[in-house]
């Protein structure tokens, strides 16, 4: 059986082109050694599949920064504006159009960035606009294909499909992309071209992901795709004369294709790459439905490219089994790239070998891949022989967790009314008004103040015991004092502590709970170089003991103003956890509720009056069809996020915090969290995003975030003010904040605190005419 990985991670066991390339960006290498440690790096990487046994490894799944930026830039779609920086080496236009720059070169901003389906993944936004000249710009795919197979490899190249790409991309200059029949055959015929060009060079296999495919399909979508591919795939037709053609595997992923699988099968591809993972009930029925052409194979992805934990085989090969009844062509895969796990349990010496045998990290799925595969085609009594087999089917034998008996019986108790808050909000709002007694457009920040070396560095002191924990805490302390002061100063009206004693706002919290475990170098590509890296539920989750009381009520005691409390919400802290499988979603994020939930009644009775909890991640996980949205995620995650708050006092102010404004569909369930503040991020899509509050009669106060944190520029007092008047022409004056659009961590110092004071110069002008004008 033929076995195929879509993609496996690029930044490296130790994250060497991470750390390469961040040397590069601050000039103490060349590019000479990025491109090298990346050569050496697909070399490993490709010989480390090739190993393992897989038939069909990919190409073209490395990136210096993203694999849809690579595509934009494969097609010619680089916008004006960066080909004006006139670099000498396309690397340096490549990381202008990913970072953005400002140098000798000239001054850019960076593509937009969004995140790559349900993942915490980041891509950046192709653009298209009329003066786009769509056409086979970079020979990067070619290079890395030839480059394998000077190696000894023959791989399998991999690229973005064009309906994705399509789907994906926007035009700046216009709310949609208009895709015409023009823009159509231009791209179509850069694919066929690339096709052409891997069958000269020898080529078996080229993959297209279309992840897209696993969403709801527009009017004309269908029709796109056919047009796209019809074009594509005649070109394959072209090329095969006289020699073996070279075989197109349609890939998908994230999802079920059950809804375009009767087209996909029409149109003749060599491989439909299906997820068997996500979409599994869904992509089975359609195969038995509509069945499958003789000349295809299915690539039945059976191994996660999304979670850390061991195939279960018997699962596996009785997915398997169901496409043996339709075609006798199966190839065995992993579901999606290997993009989005780690690396290797090599070297996780800090988990128990008991333990640690449950994950699969990148270099473990491939062997599964492989055993999988050989047990695929082996007889009934082989596979009752087979110790891979049995071995495996240990790990899900029930043992691994004991079960939290007073989590379970926690849970079991709880009531509809547990998760409402009462009184109802208009009620409460008095009682905060009176109780707080803030000025009109209340100022404040995110949570977050810059992570200065110095903050990071007294922690890796701490960590390697370099200073006593009592030293550390008095630095904390300090760092709290100052920030607490300066923001007096400058005048904000509801302070934060400024969070230095944490690392990632999700690690943090897991240190802090019962249940969970954590990796010493698991990371994750996130954007670009940025990695995270994610702790794992391993059993039934509690608070351990109080987590931020301490330092909020610190912070609260240097002060008169109000500090608010600063905590991660339960959606968040699961999605950017590697989350249990045997047991659901669900389940995990209601224990993460109770446990954040006492934590919020501590920090109450300590004297804290407003609290955050962050919800940045909510939307992440939304399922991708807009059918599941509700049964299958909002009907509990909007539920467990009240169960957190829903036992405080009238007076207690609940804010919450979102990351990306792209709520706009969701408006009714950000409401339906029953907060009573919520802050966004809202650089661009603002005003669309207060046009559905407005409509939709939101009741919750909003902090439209009035200036963008993740640029360096400093906005001007002018410039501030006419952004409130913006955001005031669109909602009540009465139920607005001002606020930046997210934390301050990754900025400094000297960014950040001239544009707080600009902010709260401006909201005083602002409240001067609110006033006059009254
Ligand atoms: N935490 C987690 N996931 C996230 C975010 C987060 N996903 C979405 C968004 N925020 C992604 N943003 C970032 C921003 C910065 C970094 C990672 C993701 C980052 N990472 C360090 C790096 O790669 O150098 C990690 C270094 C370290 O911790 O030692 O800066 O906030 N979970
Ligand atoms: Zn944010």
């Amino acid at each position: 059986t033929l076995t195929s990985v879509s993609g496996f991670p690029r930044i490296g066991r130790d994250r060497e082109l991470k750390k390469s390339i961040e040397a590069y960006w601050k000039g103490k290498t060349g590019l000479a050694e990025v491109r090298a440690v990346g050569k050496a790096l697909r070399a490993e990487h490709w010989r480390i599949q090739k190993d393992a046994g897989i038939d069909l490894i990919p190409s073209n799944d490395f990136s210096y920064y993203d694999q849809m930026l690579d595509t934009a830039i494969l097609l010619g779609a680089v916008p004006q504006r960066y080909k004006r920086l006139a670099f000498a080496d396309d690397e340096d236009t490549l990381f202008a159009m990913g970072r953005g720059y400002q140098g000798v070169q000239g001054d850019v901003t960076a593509l937009p960035m969004k995140k790559w389906f349900t993942t915490n993944y980041h891509y950046l936004v192709p653009e298209i606009s009329a003066d786009t000249h769509i056409q086979l710009n970079s020979t990067k795919p070619f290079d890395e294909f030839n480059e394998a197979k000077a190696l000894g490899i023959l791989t399998k190249p991999v690229l973005i499909g064009p309906y994705t790409f399509l789907k994906l991309a926007r035009n700046p200059q216009a709310e949609e992309l208009e895709i015409d029949r023009g823009l159509i055959n231009e791209v179509a015929s850069v694919y066929a071209e690339v096709l052409g060009r891997f069958s000269e060079l020898g080529a078996q296999w080229v993959q297209f992901d279309e992840p897209y495919l696993a969403l709801d399909k527009e009017d004309g979508d269908v029709e796109l795709f056919k047009s796209l591919y019809s074009i594509v795939l005649r070109a394959r037709n072209r090329y095969s004369e006289g020699s073996a053609a070279v075989k197109v595997l349609l890939n998908t992923y994230f999802g079920h294709v059950a809804d375009i699988y009767e087209t996909l099968k029409l149109l003749g591809f060599d491989g439909i790459g299906m997820d068997f993972v996500e979409g599994r009930d869904e992509n089975l029925a359609a195969l038995k439905e509509y069945g499958v052409s003789e000349d295809t194979t299915i690539f039945a992805g059976v191994v996660s490219g999304r979670n850390i934990w061991r195939n279960d085989y018997a699962d596996s090969l009785g997915v398997i089994d169901a496409i043996r009844t339709v075609t006798d062509r199966v190839a065995v895969g992993t579901a999606s790239s290997l993009l989005h796990v780690p690396f290797s349990t090599q070297g996780e010496d800090g988990l128990n070998p008991t333990v640690l045998r449950h994950f699969a990290f990148a270099v473990e799925k491939l062997t599964e891949v492989k055993e999988i595969a050989s047990l695929a085609t082996a007889t009934e009594e082989d596979r009752r022989g087979s110790r891979e087999l049995a071995a495996n089917q240990s790990l899900f034998d029930g043992t691994r967790v004991v079960a939290d008996r007073q989590v379970t019986e926690r849970l079991n108790k709880l009531t509809e009314s547990d998760f409402t808050r009462s009184p109802a909000r208009a009620i409460r709002r008095e009682a905060q008004h009176e109780a707080l007694g803030l000025p009109q457009l209340p100022t404040t920040t995110i949570g977050s103040f810059p992570q200065t070396g110095e903050v990071r560095s007294v922690r890796a002191k701490l960590r390697r015991g370099e200073i006593s924990q009592d030293e550390y805490d008095r630095f904390i302390a300090g760092q709290i004092d100052e920030v607490i002061e300066h923001q007096e100063q400058i005048g904000l009206d509801v302070l934060v502590h400024g969070e230095f004693e944490r690392n990632d706002m999700v690690e943090y919290f897991g240190q802090h709970l019962n249940g969970f475990l954590f990796t010493r170098n698991a990371w994750v590509q996130s954007y670009g170089t940025r990695c995270v890296k994610p702790p794992i539920v391993w059993g039934d989750v509690s608070r351990a003991e109080p987590i931020t009381v301490r330092w909020s009520k610190y912070a609260q005691s240097r002060t008169k103003h109000v500090v608010k409390g600063m905590l991660t919400g339960p959606v968040t802290i699961l999605n950017w956890s590697w989350p249990r499988e045997d047991v659901s979603h669900e389940v995990q994020t209601r224990q993460l509720a109770l446990a954040i939930r006492d934590e919020v009644l501590d920090l109450e009775a300590a004297g804290i009056k407003v609290i955050q909890i962050d919800e940045a991640a909510l939307r992440e996980k939304l399922p991708l069809r807009r059918t599941d949205w509700h049964k299958k995620y909002l009907d509990w995650a909007v539920p467990a996020f009240r169960l957190v708050h829903s036992g405080v006092k009238p007076t207690t102010q609940i804010h919450t915090h979102m990351c990306y404004s792209e709520f706009n569909d969701i408006i009714k369930d950000i409401d339906d969290m029953d907060a009573d503040v919520i802050s966004f991020e809202a650089s661009r899509g603002d005003l669309v995003v207060l046009d559905a509050i407005q409509e939709a009669r939101f009741e919750t106060e909003v902090g439209p975030g009035v200036y963008d944190i993740h640029s360096p520029r400093i906005p001007g007092t002018q410039e501030l003010v006419e952004r409130i008047h913006a955001i005031l022409r669109k909602a009540d004056p009465d139920r607005v904040w001002i606020n930046p659009d997210c934390g301050l961590k990754t900025r400094g110092n000297d960014e950040t605190w001239p544009s707080l004071e600009h902010m709260v110069e401006a909201t005083r002008q602002v409240r001067g005419e609110l006033s006059s004008s009254s």
